[in-house]
């Protein structure tokens, strides 16, 4: 099935299905044709009809003696000692769950860093960070560089911009990417129930959801992840742009090596 659907992609367009390591698909690593002859590989990009780009897909065949074990799993109540936050601009919130209309959302958060650290992994070989972003109110995407990253030990898992008024956005693609328009790739419309208002503009729900998945090889016993919003407005506030989360799980992966050989009885060594 895994042949047919890499044949599939491989001759479809631009995707490229790869195996990593035997008996292992991920689609992390669908490469993309930036330029002619260029390749790049920063994320995940799917055209799920045509037109509509979604990045939320990992394809993934899970190895012979691989196991997953998640490790983070952040949900609504007292948040843990792990997390911090450290602002960055003019206005930003508290770490705390906030229930909206429609959804509960860890935030919100404005011009600001949210970081988590987590300590004492036992022996992995590569990490998942999947996560549900919600952004808040009148983003303006590429217009006025509003922008959100996720950090994984330094690497930059993404940055972008995103949007929910008329301006584009470059999610799919990355900052200084391409543009596409607003909302593009979101896995769900005003389902938070954020009220934004402006008067004489809008009243009304205004919110865009992205569901985002990151795996990348890692050993370390320590990791952080640390997300940034960078919001400029003529209304530097909450109610105007914002973020939060409505999700969050990390996993780390373990493929499982041969056992030790314990010999159940001791050597003997004739003539001794
Ligand atoms: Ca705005
Ligand atoms: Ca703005």
């Amino acid at each position: 099935m895994y042949a047919q659907l890499m044949l599939v992609l491989v001759t479809g367009a631009c995707c490229i299905l790869r195996e990593s390591p035997p008996g292992e698909y991920i689609s992390d690593s669908i490469l993309r044709e930036s330029s002619p002859g260029e390749f790049t590989n920063d994320f995940i990009l799917r055209e799920s009809s045509p037109g509509e780009l979604i990045s939320d897909s990992i394809l993934r065949e899970k190895s012979p003696g691989e196991s997953l074990r998640p490790i983070v799993r952040l949900q609504p109540g007292p948040i843990p000692p792990n997390w911090s936050t450290e602002s960055k601009g003019d206005f930003s919130g508290k770490l705390q769950w906030t229930a909206y209309k429609g959804a509960k959302v860890f935030g919100p958060f404005g011009n600001q860093q949210v970081t988590l650290v987590v300590t004492g992994i036992v022996p992995h070989d590569s990490v998942t960070v999947a996560l549900e972003l919600v952004t808040l109110g009148s983003w303006d995407g590429a217009k006025d560089h509003d922008s959100w990253s996720c950090i994984l030990d330094g690497d930059t898992l993404i940055t972008t911009t995103f949007s929910t008024t008329t301006f584009r956005q470059n999610y799919p693609d990355t900052t200084g990417g391409k543009l596409y328009p607003a909302r593009s790739g979101a896995m769900a419309n005003n389902s938070v129930g954020f009220r934004f208002t402006e008067p004489g503009v809008y009243d009304g729900t205004l919110d865009a959801c992205y569901r985002l998945e990151f795996r990348r090889a890692h050993t370390d016993r320590t990791l952080t992840i640390t997300m940034i919003g960078s919001l400029r407005d003529l209304h530097p506030n909450l109610r105007n742009e914002a973020w939060g989360l409505r999700s969050f799980d990390v996993s780390i992966h373990s493929v499982q090596r041969p056992a030790f050989d314990v010999p159940t009885t001791p050597d003997i060594v004739p003539g001794r």
